[in-house]
């Protein structure tokens, strides 16, 4: 660990600026990832990171957490990078599908708990632990490693990170993941993190909520619900997961609209089973996809197609890839 984080202070030691960017869409493992990596850069060579994300942070827990962080975050489209401006990815990678890059950018680091599909990465410097949970618990080792004792508002970020990506230790995780989140916990600000976990929605909220139930169909043992138009991208995940509880379920597959594209989220029970596989499977030939064990999401350009006949392609295509007749009757949920 003391030769990765010197190969990292190597990679970014010439650097004036650094633009340190989480995937699209950007959840707290990506966004406290962004955050610590910009810290231990600082820290150790007093590099002033910016932060920038494409796609939008609509969860109304993922806004808390934003504005907790008290840091600036920008959006990409409002970035004038200049050619050759050296980036920084967390949580993602080079091809991963969910990052676009500002034209002419660099990458220069990689730090990621994701498999890349394929090619190899050619970046300076790459730390990929496709065995960890959160790409956080792999920034928890470099705070441990530089000797920085993270101030509350890191230690409270990285801990929910890694909490929201692993269920509390629960899904995908391994004794790394357990290992941050416990050097974590005495150090985080527990007020801050129920106000964060409770975040107040709107009504939409449970909008979206019931056309996901009353749209869920059943067969055997996936659940395929059609969210309709979402108000932001990560509902899809969001009603999986809860959707995944049913006690018939295996696999869960939500779909939703958000801006031009349809966003795909995949979901099993089993550990045994390869959530990114379906997911891949799903997108085939119409978009990207990409995932972590038993989590996995993909979109899919909507320019071209028609919204109801993709969804229709998709439940075939999850029917197919998991052996379910296509004759099977779908059942609803009440
Ligand atoms: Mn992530």
């Amino acid at each position: 660990m003391k030769s990765r984080l010197e190969t990292l202070v190597q990679a970014a030691s010439r650097l004036e600026t650094l633009l340190v960017m989480p995937h699209h869409n950007p959840d707290p493992d990506a966004l406290a990832s962004a955050a610590a990596l910009c810290y231990v850069l600082n820290h150790q060579l007093k590099l002033a990171g910016q932060i920038a994300y494409g796609g939008i942070i609509g969860r109304a827990e993922n806004k808390a957490l934003v504005q907790y962080l008290n840091q600036p975050l920008t959006p990409v489209a409002e970035l004038s990078s200049p050619p050759g401006q050296p980036v920084a990815l967390v949580d993602t990678h080079p091809g991963a599908g969910n990052i676009m890059l500002p034209a002419g950018a660099a990458v220069i680091l990689v730090i990621d708990h994701h498999l890349p599909l394929s090619g190899q990465l050619t970046a300076p410097f790459f730390d990929i632990r496709p065995d960890v949970g959160a790409t956080a618990t792999i920034l928890v080792e470099y705070l441990e490693v530089a000797g920085i004792d993270p101030p509350g508002w890191l230690a409270t970020a990285l801990f929910y990170g890694i909490k929201t990506n692993t269920l509390g230790l629960g899904r995908n995780a391994g004794p790394a993941d357990a290992a941050a989140y416990h050097f974590l916990q005495p150090k985080i600000d527990v007020e801050a993190l129920a106000n964060i976990e409770q975040a107040r929605v709107p009504p939409q909220y449970f909008k979206c909520f019931d056309l996901a139930l009353r749209n869920a169909r059943i067969y055997n043992g996936l659940i395929f619900s059609d969210l309709g138009v979402m108000d932001y991208p990560d509902q899809a995940a969001e009603i999986a997961d809860l959707l995944l509880r049913l006690e018939r379920a295996r696999w869960v597959v939500c779909v939703g609209g958000h801006q031009q594209a349809l966003i795909v989220s995949v979901r099993t029970r089993s550990r045994q089973d390869n959530a990114e596989r379906l997911a891949i499977t799903l997108v085939h030939n119409l978009g990207a996809a990409g995932g972590h064990g038993t989590i996995a999401g993909g979109q899919i350009p909507l320019a071209g197609h028609n919204f109801n006949e993709l969804t229709a392609q998709l439940v075939q295509r999850a029917l197919q890839a998991l052996n379910i007749s296509p004759d099977t009757p779908a059942d609803t949920l009440f």
